[in-house]
């Protein structure tokens, strides 16, 4: 590393000569061997938005109840960005940007609470319900850094639609013998 303080200066190898100190946002740069009075320079970084949102929490695949109510939560997805704290540049924001079709699913901008916004309960010929809904976590900068990840929600029957009784197609009688002993019959 090495840093420019101007043409008439040159350069001045800070890996080999400086001592090294960061406090906040202040970084202290000190020659080795020379009278500190002369030689300590201060520097203040400013920050660039240069990292993107991590997903630090997010599952990947979720099998719920289809019987669930509209509204539950169903997961919380939680990311955090390396620039500095308290700014737009890592404060995060969540959207699903793909695959809820109509808007089977929500998730909260700030909370990243994902919840459900329709009934989902199966109906008899429906043999599954899997959605696979992308994720994307971004920062509030101007342009922003963002992520994505697919999370894949498997709605499970809940065996809470009633029985249905069919009968033959044919309406045929069914047939059963003449001699019927008690609970053996059919
Ligand atoms: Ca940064
Ligand atoms: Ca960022």
């Amino acid at each position: 590393m090495s840093i420019q303080f101007g043409a008439a200066v040159g350069y001045w190898n800070l890996t080999n000569t400086a001592v090294f100190y960061k406090l906040k946002d202040l970084y202290i740069f000190q020659p080795i061997g020379i009278p500190v009075k002369f030689s300590t320079v201060i520097i203040v970084i400013e920050d660039e938005n240069d990292n993107s949102p991590n997903f630090t929490y997010i599952e990947k695949v979720i099998t719920i109840p289809d019987d669930i109510l509209i509204g539950s939560i169903i997961t919380t997805v939680v990311a955090t960005d390396m620039d500095k704290p308290n700014t737009n540049f890592s404060a995060i924001e969540y959207n699903i940007t793909g695959g809820n079709g109509t808007g089977y699913f929500d998730i909260g901008k700030e909370t990243g609470e994902v919840t459900t916004l329709e009934d989902l309960n199966r109906k008899p010929s429906n043999k599954s319900q899997i959605y696979d809904i992308i994720i994307q976590a971004q920062d509030k900068a101007f342009p922003f850094n963002s992520v994505h990840e697919s999370m894949i929600i498997i709605v499970d029957d809940a065996g809470n639609n009633p029985p249905v009784i069919t009968f033959p197609e044919d309406n045929s009688f069914l047939k059963m013998p003449e001699v019927c002993m008690i609970f053996s019959c059919i």
